[in-house]
């Protein structure tokens, strides 16, 4: 019986292993626009995943330190923190957005100028703990660029 039970989680074992081939499609990415001396700033873009998976880290070589983060009201202030990632639902769009969810560029060794194109690195997570990157080309754009209204990342600097 034992032996039964072990080959049949090994087969359902193997079928998470090909199902988790998850496609990470990335819409829309974009970065805030800097003025000279402003050391941080925010990306934005849209995410949507095959499968379930998790948005786990972000390197740019635009920015020595890049964080999730997400804000929320707490005691009716906004406020925002750094988090260890994002779930994505499969087949569900994760929308990072000025007001919400968005990735911290900090210690900006330069500004970021209108038009100019930033690469980026997305790490994303699967259940089964596999990690998968994917490559993403962010454009600048001007601080009022966003219907939504503007965020205020100069108070970043407690992180
Ligand atoms: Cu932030």
């Amino acid at each position: 019986m034992r032996r039964i039970a072990t080959t049949a989680l090994l087969a359902s074992l193997s079928l998470v292993g090909v199902a988790s081939h998850a496609e990470v499609t990335v819409q829309d990415a974009w970065i805030r626009a800097t003025v000279a001396q402003q050391k941080a700033s925010g990306a934005f873009m849209r995410i949507t995943s095959t499968e379930a998976t998790r948005l786990v880290g972000i390197a740019t070589p635009a920015a020595p330190i890049a964080e999730v983060h997400e804000m929320k009201m707490e005691d009716g202030v906004m406020k925002m923190r750094g988090i260890d990632g994002i779930a994505l639902k499969a087949g569900e769009t994760l929308e990072l957005k000025p007001g919400g969810y968005h990735v911290m560029l900090m210690d900006l060794p330069a500004a970021m100028t209108a038009g100019s194109t930033v690469p980026m690195t997305l790490t994303f997570k699967d259940a089964a703990g596999k990690e998968s990157t994917v490559q993403v080309q962010a454009q600048v754009r001007a601080a009022n660029a966003a219907a939504a209204p503007a965020m205020d990342h100069s108070k970043h600097m407690k992180h």
